[in-house]
């Protein structure tokens, strides 16, 4: 393979989910590969995803030994498609939460940007289904991050992201050790620090209707602390002139 989208769909225990998103992401971007990468589900989605994936040759399946979190499956996603010479490489959760009908708009600013986040907070974006709770952890952790680390970025936190494969290579990804939310904001930072382009396209985030959520309040606390420690580190750094 040389060239053209991958789109790494990260899976822990997502077999009601997957095959409906599967189908609906190569009926929306036929040319797009997919690599489904599994944290070895109690659930069967690795062997649902093989049978899928024996069925069509632009469905992959990267089997991983146990639940590690997001940020690891994604790491391992990501070595998967640089190795093989994707151009763009795309994140997109299991749940029907990131719509596969909205990945076009995202990969029409490619041209435009080395990343390109789907956003929930930006005029046009949305939120279907979600409690008052969630909702106020979601806006309330993109402000604290963007207060926290001086961004002008509105949604921080999502995980619908187009990235160019150039801008992953110029991340030092073999240095990233946060892995929830935290990951994503981790990813966004190093990109604005080293200059690269991002850019925000309002996308409407569906509540998942089948499965369970893997949120905990571990994830959290581990995207509050870094932020701060990030944000800190920084400005330590322009004090102190070495910025
Ligand atoms: N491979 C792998 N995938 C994971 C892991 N944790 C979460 N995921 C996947 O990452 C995506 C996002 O996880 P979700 O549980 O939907 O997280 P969320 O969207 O914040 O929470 P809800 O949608 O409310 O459940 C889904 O596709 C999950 O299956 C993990 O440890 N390993
Ligand atoms: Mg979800």
């Amino acid at each position: 393979m040389s060239g053209g989208v991958l789109v790494i769909i990260p899976t822990y225990n997502e077999s009601e989910s997957l095959p409906g998103v599967l189908e609906r992401l190569r009926h929306a971007v036929p040319d797009a590969h997919v690599l489904v990468a599994d944290d070895n589900s109690p659930d069967g989605t690795g062997a649902l995803a093989d049978a899928l994936a024996a069925k069509d040759d632009h469905i992959h399946v990267l089997h991983r030994a146990g639940k590690e979190g997001l940020g690891k499956a994604y790491l391992a996603g990501f070595a998967w498609g640089l190795e093989r010479g994707y151009d763009v490489i795309v994140e997109m959760d299991a749940d029907g939460s990131h719509r596969p009908e909205e990945l076009p708009r995202l990969l029409a600013q490619i041209p435009h940007a080395d990343v390109v986040l789907g956003s929930r907070w930006v005029p046009g974006g949305s939120v279907v289904n979600w409690p008052a709770s969630r909702r106020v952890l979601s806006q309330g952790g993109s402000l604290y991050t963007r207060l926290a680390l001086g961004i002008p970025t509105r949604d921080a936190t999502g995980g619908y992201r187009a990235y160019r494969a150039s801008a992953l290579r110029a991340l030092d990804l073999g240095t990233v050790e946060s892995n929830g939310y935290c990951f994503q904001i981790d990813l966004l930072w190093r990109a604005l620090q080293r200059g690269l382009v991002v850019r925000e396209v309002p996308i409407t985030f569906v509540e998942r209707e089948a499965g369970t959520s893997k949120m905990s309040g571990r994830i959290v606390r581990e995207a509050l602390l870094n932020v701060a420690r990030w944000g800190a580190s920084y400005r330590w750094g322009q004090v102190s002139g070495r910025r």
